[in-house]
């Protein structure tokens, strides 16, 4: 049996942050040896009519329309489509109209099932593990990344899930309550396994709770790595966890500031981001351990008027972050945020992410404190300016951390000739390549898709 794993890219441009999508080496590791595996990353080269046997798809929301591009054209030849990740998980009525079968929530616990159906020609609509299977024993086979030349940043999960419930986060959405983490043991055999390279734990945040935190940092220092994170900010209030993520190898941590205003936090039910004074304190404090800080700003938000970006791009520079997003509030399904700007009939496209009039990094909502057309140009605005050469040259001469170490500056460099390159050419591109999208069934009309094993509630409702 062959089967194809497809990473789509969302728009019809090459991309250079591709890295090694994780999902696919954990999958590699469950099937059984007699099973051809290829790997298909669109990021990085089209996406080829290959024989095979069955089409898996990771699917994001932002690449949701690609993936249905690219499965209608394996389905018109008969090759059956499975799609998994995110957006299927988070709307599966959507998806499961155009895959064979979808997989809901983890892939680990269903993927052995999903091949025997598919050898023995019966694919089920929709697969989903009961409950919240412990990460134990996870062994991620990255030979199917070979050949590949993706960059040597070595992705590595150690947990699932976080500890907040931000209005927007697609995260929340997915796992909703459940922290779950690895072992440390596996963790540091995976680490030991990779024979080198940057690792950057995917983890949405990596400081689930203090013992565990403590215990994967100690567990790193004699790996002598160097490593990136995303964190909650709140970690910062704790300067000896801080020294220690600093010891055993932090150089970058992503933080989600999101917002200036302590309003728009409020609402976004992110307030504790503030809980402990300023983002100023905050920021010395990681930067006084050389970690530099890859800064995430939200806009859109009720309490946002258009000086909001130049005060946010204002802080960014003030706070030398080495590098920062500056994202429009983008709805994406199953979140809290979608339910409300639904019901509050403030959406400007039903499914933005299959609309084919939506073009990256434009609003997608009306915001209150100014216009649709001021809210995506704020936006566009403030990436040019934090991602001008002024501003990289301003940012680089920090020699607390962005210039601590010829290191720290190498993977400066490289992220932001990277970031300008990616936010220029996706700015005001469309997703997937404008081809109609043909579903099996309609859209709109809500139909019971048989052979559940569990139907999910609530978010997963499209
Ligand atoms: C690393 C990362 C990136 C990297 C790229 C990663 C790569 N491989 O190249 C970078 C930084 C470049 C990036 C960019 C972006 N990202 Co990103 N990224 C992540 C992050 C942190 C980790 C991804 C990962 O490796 N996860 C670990 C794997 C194991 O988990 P998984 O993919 O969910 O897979 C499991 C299941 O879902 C399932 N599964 C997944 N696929 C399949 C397929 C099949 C067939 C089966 C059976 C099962 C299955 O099985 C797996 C094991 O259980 C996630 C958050 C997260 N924790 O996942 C965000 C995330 C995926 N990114 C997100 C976004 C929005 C983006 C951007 C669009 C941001 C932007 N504004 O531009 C861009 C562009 C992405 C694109 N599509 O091109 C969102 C997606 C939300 C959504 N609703 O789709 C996430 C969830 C972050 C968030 N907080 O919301 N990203
Ligand atoms: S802290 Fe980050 S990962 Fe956690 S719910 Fe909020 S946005 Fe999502």
């Amino acid at each position: 049996m062959r089967i194809t794993f497809i990473r789509p890219h969302m728009t019809d441009a090459r991309a250079s942050d591709s890295l090694e999508p994780l999902a696919f080496a954990i999958l590699a590791s469950l099937t059984p040896p007699d099973v051809e595996l290829t790997l298909i990353d669109e990021r990085r080269q089209p996406v080829p009519d290959v024989d095979t046997d069955l089409v898996a798809l990771t699917v994001e929301t932002y690449t949701a329309r690609r993936a249905y591009e690219i499965a209608a054209r394996f389905r018109a030849r008969g090759v059956p489509v499975v799609m998994g990740g995110y957006h299927p998980t988070l709307a599966p009525r959507e998806a499961a109209r155009f895959a064979d079968a979808i997989v809901i929530g983890d892939g680990e616990p269903v993927w052995p099932a999903v091949i025997a159906d598919a050898r023995a020609g019966r694919l089920r609509r929709i697969y989903q593990a009961a409950g919240e299977p412990p990460l134990d024993g996870l062994r991620p086979d990255r030979r199917i990344f070979r050949g590949q030349r993706y960059p040597p940043m070595r992705l590595v999960q150690a947990t699932r899930g976080c500890r907040y419930a931000c209005e927007f986060c697609s995260i929340h959405a997915f796992y909703k309550q459940s922290l779950r983490s690895r072992p440390v043991a596996d963790v540091v055999a995976e680490i030991e396994g990779l024979g080198g390279g940057h690792v950057f734990f995917v983890d949405d945040n990596i400081f689930i709770d203090r013992p565990r935190a403590e215990a994967l940092f100690r567990a790193l220092i004699p790996l002598r790595i160097r490593w990136s994170c995303q964190v909650s900010i709140d970690v910062a209030r704790d300067p000896a966890l801080l020294a220690l993520m600093a010891r055993s190898g932090c150089v970058t941590a992503l933080v989600g500031f999101e917002s200036l205003d302590a309003a728009n936090l409020r609402q976004m039910r992110k307030a504790w981001n503030l809980k402990d004074g300023d983002y100023a304190g905050a920021v010395r404090r990681f930067r006084d351990h050389g970690i530099m800080i890859h800064g995430q700003f939200i806009f859109g938000y009720d309490h946002d008027t258009v000086d909001a970006f130049d005060r946010a791009v204002d802080f960014a520079l003030e706070a030398k972050l080495a590098l920062a997003g500056f994202n429009t509030l983008t709805p994406t399904p199953g979140t809290a945020l979608d339910e409300r700007l639904r019901a509050e009939g403030r959406l400007l496209f039903d499914r933005w992410w299959l609309d084919p009039a939506y073009r990256w990094g434009a609003a997608t909502f009306r915001p209150r404190g100014m216009t649709p057309e001021e809210l995506t140009e704020g936006c566009a605005r403030a990436r040019a300016r934090f991602h001008g050469y002024r501003s990289i040259a301003w940012r680089a001469l920090d020699r607390r951390a962005n210039a601590r170490r010829p290191y720290n500056l190498g993977l400066f460099v490289l992220g932001n000739v990277i970031s300008r390159r990616e936010v220029a050419r996706k700015k005001d591109r469309r997703l997937g390549s404008g081809a109609p999208l043909e579903p099996d069934g309609t859209l709109d009309e809500v139909v019971e898709l048989p052979g559940a094993a569990v139907a999910r509630s609530g978010g997963g409702s499209r």
